[in-house]
């Protein structure tokens, strides 16, 4: 597999609304997009900043993974998307390589891309994401 960029960093927060004022009236960034992934039990915010994107998460239910991370390590970088043209495909090759997985398949994810979590115990401690448009209908 080799992935073609950053596809975002993901932030997690304890509230959305706040973080986004900092970002727009601190760092003078435009938040352009605003969407709850259910799939994820998460209320996300976007950024870009130059060509890098900037995902804000706030939990949905206090026993997701975002809730359970900054309960254990407080706010701050959560994960690391890499696109890549075919989660499916990185997947089996992955496992082939005895990494481990989180997502055997790709799930539906934030901006109608698929992705696919990778677990940060084989990754040297950092929560990995792909990302993939989906196929054109
Ligand atoms: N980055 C690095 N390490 C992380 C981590 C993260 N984001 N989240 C958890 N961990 C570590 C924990 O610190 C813990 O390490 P130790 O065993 O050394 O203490 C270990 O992973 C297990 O953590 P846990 O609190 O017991 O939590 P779980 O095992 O239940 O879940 C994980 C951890 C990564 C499997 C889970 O968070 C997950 O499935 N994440 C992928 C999905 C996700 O994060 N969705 C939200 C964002 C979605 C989006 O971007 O739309």
């Amino acid at each position: 597999m080799k992935p073609t960029g950053i596809e975002h960093i993901g932030i997690a927060v304890r509230d959305l609304e706040q973080s986004i004022r900092f970002y727009q009236e601190v760092l003078g960034l435009q938040c352009y997009a605003v969407e709850e992934v259910a799939d994820q039990n998460v209320r996300t915010a976007f950024f870009m900043v130059g060509e890098t994107k900037i995902e804000l998460l706030q939990s949905t239910d206090p026993s997701g993974a975002v809730a359970k991370f900054i309960e254990k390590r407080g706010e701050g970088v959560h994960h690391l998307a890499f696109a890549i043209p075919d989660v499916a495909g990185a997947l089996d090759e992955l496992s082939e390589k005895q990494v481990p997985l989180i997502d055997r398949q790709p799930r539906p994810g934030a901006e109608g891309l698929q992705i696919a979590f990778l677990h940060p115990k084989g990754t040297g401690g950092v929560l990995m994401e792909l990302c993939a448009k989906p196929p054109q209908k």
